[in-house]
């Protein structure tokens, strides 16, 4: 079976009108598209940089509040600068797009615009029409590494979606890719949907960022969908300081595989890893009581992300994460809830007798002291802050 088509879409920066993207991009993945929502109010410059990342076939563009001629006009400027010209750039803006400018936009390489009355069939039939085949890449040796890197990552999981490629899921296989692999540190983030991992994350590659001004961050972020099918790959519309260059997102649909990852998520954190990226950040989808996704040590530290109402103390007794991450986070730990939650996760995971912290954060609060202190946690060699004993060695 062939992959699904990936198209990105976005709403222009200084506009808030998602409505209609949002239907659209419902419309598209019902009928077996990937798309990957980057939000709206956003930059020329992060539509580009993230349709590279994600190698997507086109970028769709809806805009309300004017200037849409500069804005899609700089979106395939950039990318025919930045070697992506096969991407193709298409959109709407209902009546504030009119005929005149649509001239103007397709003579500046703009691949198509709907109008309002067009119908949700006909936009879905344009998709699959001319977005159907994969790229055709030219083969430049010249391509910046992002897209180079993009392209090896769609051909992995293509290999998984036509059946070329099969599973390495034995322990030796991963230990030995592992092996290879040590300059990178890998962690991996899990937890029920809801709980703000992205958010975390966002807030964690924040930190990276500014803590080592060369380190470079990659993230592979999942999604549901079933074998063949659509999905919303949603998580880059919630990230804010992950849009920058030194960090790397690709955002994956788990394509009908259980419990949290991605058949192709195995060589595609290879891939990453040998890439030469400092931190490796894997996020899975919202998961349930029973999933383990990061086993045979496929990372090299797990966060369990929390929500403090997880309903009766019982409900902790049947989280196998709880017994296996090395880190749990009580995160939106500013709800009436959180104190007992801290309670009696601690006094749960106190049962295991191992080395597990609990740690309470609220990512969405800027300069979170609970998020620095899961970063301290995460990068005990490079931490600036580091507390110090008399002798000055670290503790
Ligand atoms: C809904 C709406 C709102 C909602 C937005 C809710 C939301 N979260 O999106 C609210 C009430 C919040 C709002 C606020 C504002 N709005 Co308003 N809003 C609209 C309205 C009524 C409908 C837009 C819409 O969603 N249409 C539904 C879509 C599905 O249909 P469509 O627009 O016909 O689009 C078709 C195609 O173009 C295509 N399409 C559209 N996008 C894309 C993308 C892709 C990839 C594809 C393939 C196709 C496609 O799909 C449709 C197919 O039939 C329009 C007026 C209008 N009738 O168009 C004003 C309008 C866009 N808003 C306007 C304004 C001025 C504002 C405000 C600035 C008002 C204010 N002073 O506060 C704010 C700005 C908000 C912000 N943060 O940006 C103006 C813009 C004027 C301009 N550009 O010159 C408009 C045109 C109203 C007007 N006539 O003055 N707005």
């Amino acid at each position: 079976m062939a992959s699904p088509i990936r198209v990105l879409t976005a709403v222009p920066i200084c506009d808030g009108h998602d409505s209609a993207i949002n239907t659209i991009n419902l419309e598209f993945i019902r009928h077996g598209v990937e798309v990957v929502y980057l939000g709206y109010h956003r930059y020329a410059e992060d539509i580009v940089r993230a349709a590279i990342q994600e190698d997507v076939r086109a970028v769709g563009i809806s805009s309300y509040n004017g200037g849409h001629v500069e804005f899609f006009a700089e979106v395939v400027k950039q990318l025919r600068k930045r070697g992506a010209d096969d991407i193709a750039v298409f959109g709407g803006g209902g009546g504030t797009i009119t005929h005149d400018d649509q001239r103007v936009m397709q003579k500046r390489g703009v691949d198509k615009i709907f109008f309002a009355g067009t119908s949700l069939t006909d936009m879905v039939g344009f998709v699959h029409e001319r977005y159907g085949k994969a790229h055709k890449h030219n083969g430049r040796n010249g391509a910046p590494a992002d897209m180079k890197l993009a392209r090896k990552l769609t051909a992995i999981e293509d290999g998984y979606a036509d059946g070329t490629k099969k599973q390495r899921n034995s322990k030796a296989a991963i230990r030995s890719q592992r092996s290879k692999i040590r300059n990178t540190k890998v962690i991996g983030f899990t937890g029920p949907g809801g709980a703000g991992k992205t958010t975390l994350i966002d807030e964690l590659v924040l930190r990276l960022l500014q803590r080592d001004a060369k380190s470079r961050i990659a993230i592979l972020s999942h999604d549901p969908s079933v074998v063949g099918a659509g999905a919303l790959l949603g998580d880059r519309a919630t990230m804010i300081n992950s849009q920058h260059d030194r960090v790397f997102m690709r955002s994956m649909a788990t394509r009908g595989q259980a419990g949290g990852l991605s058949p192709a998520t195995a060589d595609c954190l290879q891939l990453l890893a040998q890439s030469g990226f400092d931190y490796v950040i894997i996020e899975t989808v919202g998961t349930g009581q029973e999933a383990m996704p990061f086993q045979s040590k496929l990372v090299d530290q797990t966060v369990l992300v929390m929500n403090p109402d997880y309903g009766a103390r019982l409900q902790l007794q049947k989280i196998v994460m709880l017994d296996l991450a090395d880190i749990i986070v009580v995160n939106k730990s500013d709800q009436d809830r959180a104190r007992t939650a801290m309670s009696e996760i601690g006094r749960r995971v106190e049962q295991n007798g191992r080395e597990q912290r609990v740690l309470a954060t609220v990512a969405k609060r800027h300069r979170d002291g609970g998020v620095d202190q899961l970063c301290d946690l995460l990068t005990p060699l490079v931490r600036p802050m580091a507390k110090t004993s008399k002798k000055g060695q670290p503790k």
